[in-house]
């Protein structure tokens, strides 16, 4: 039988982890949320403290769902929620929404985030605490490290690599065979056709924008 979840953090992330937990019927115990009031409601669940709260539970009775998502600058605090609730026994469970595409042979390590209309082909790997976000598409055989984020509709081809903490942006594009270095950002949009090294961030070409002549 499942165990009952505890869900950190209470932001726009933790929102449609819930509404993916609620559909898949698992048991809610509430939101641990430092920036939230206790007993209130959010998203519909109780808020039951601060992190501290989880260990009112041990943890072979609850499981997490790390509902702090992440930006491309700013992804620290989820891979600490993570690694400081691993290091205490605590499991963090691996979400996959039903609508999500999943060849039989993937395998997604403990506390990957699949949402909502996700594509994973054959042979593919997913390490640990990455959230796969809605519609993307990660193609056959590619790797992919631990807390990456890879945001909604980014397309993944056959046998990219992407190391750990890497953010990959809305919408953009990695051609087959493509390695990604740890700590680089992939802006919105772009489209990569070579390897990116370690800690690089990639800027997309802007839209020229120009106003409509009144006629
Ligand atoms: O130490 C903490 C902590 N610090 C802030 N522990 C816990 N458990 N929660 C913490 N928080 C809470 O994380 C904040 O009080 C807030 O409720 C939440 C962050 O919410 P926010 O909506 O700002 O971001 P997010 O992480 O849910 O979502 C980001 O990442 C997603 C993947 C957003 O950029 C989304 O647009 C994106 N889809």
């Amino acid at each position: 039988m499942t165990k009952p979840v505890i869900v950190l953090g209470g932001g726009g992330h933790a929102k449609v982890l819930i509404a993916i937990l609620r559909r898949l019927n698992c048991r809610l115990l509430g939101i641990v949320d430092p920036n939230q009031t206790i007993g209130q409601l959010v998203h519909g669940l109780n808020v039951l403290g601060a992190d501290n709260a989880i260990f009112d539970y041990s943890n072979t009775e609850i499981e997490l769902v790390n509902g702090v998502g992440s930006l491309p600058k700013d992804k620290g605090l989820r891979a600490a929620l993570f690694n400081t609730f691993n290091a205490q026994g605590y499991r963090f469970k691996t979400v996959i929404d039903p609508t999500a595409l999943i060849a039989e042979d993937v395998e997604l390590s403990h506390g990957v985030q699949v949402m909502t209309g996700v594509i994973i082909q054959v042979g593919a790997k997913i390490a640990e605490n990455t959230i796969l976000n809605s519609g993307a598409i990660v193609e056959h055989d590619c790797r992919i490290g631990r807390h990456v984020h890879i945001a909604p509709g980014a397309i993944l081809s056959g046998t990219v690599n992407v190391s750990d903490h890497v953010h990959i942006g809305t919408g953009a594009t990695i051609i087959q065979g493509i390695s990604i270095g740890a700590n680089s950002i992939i802006g919105a949009g772009s489209a990569i056709t070579q390897d990116i090294a370690y800690n690089q961030i990639v800027y997309p070409p802007r839209p020229r924008i120009e106003s409509i002549k009144e006629q």
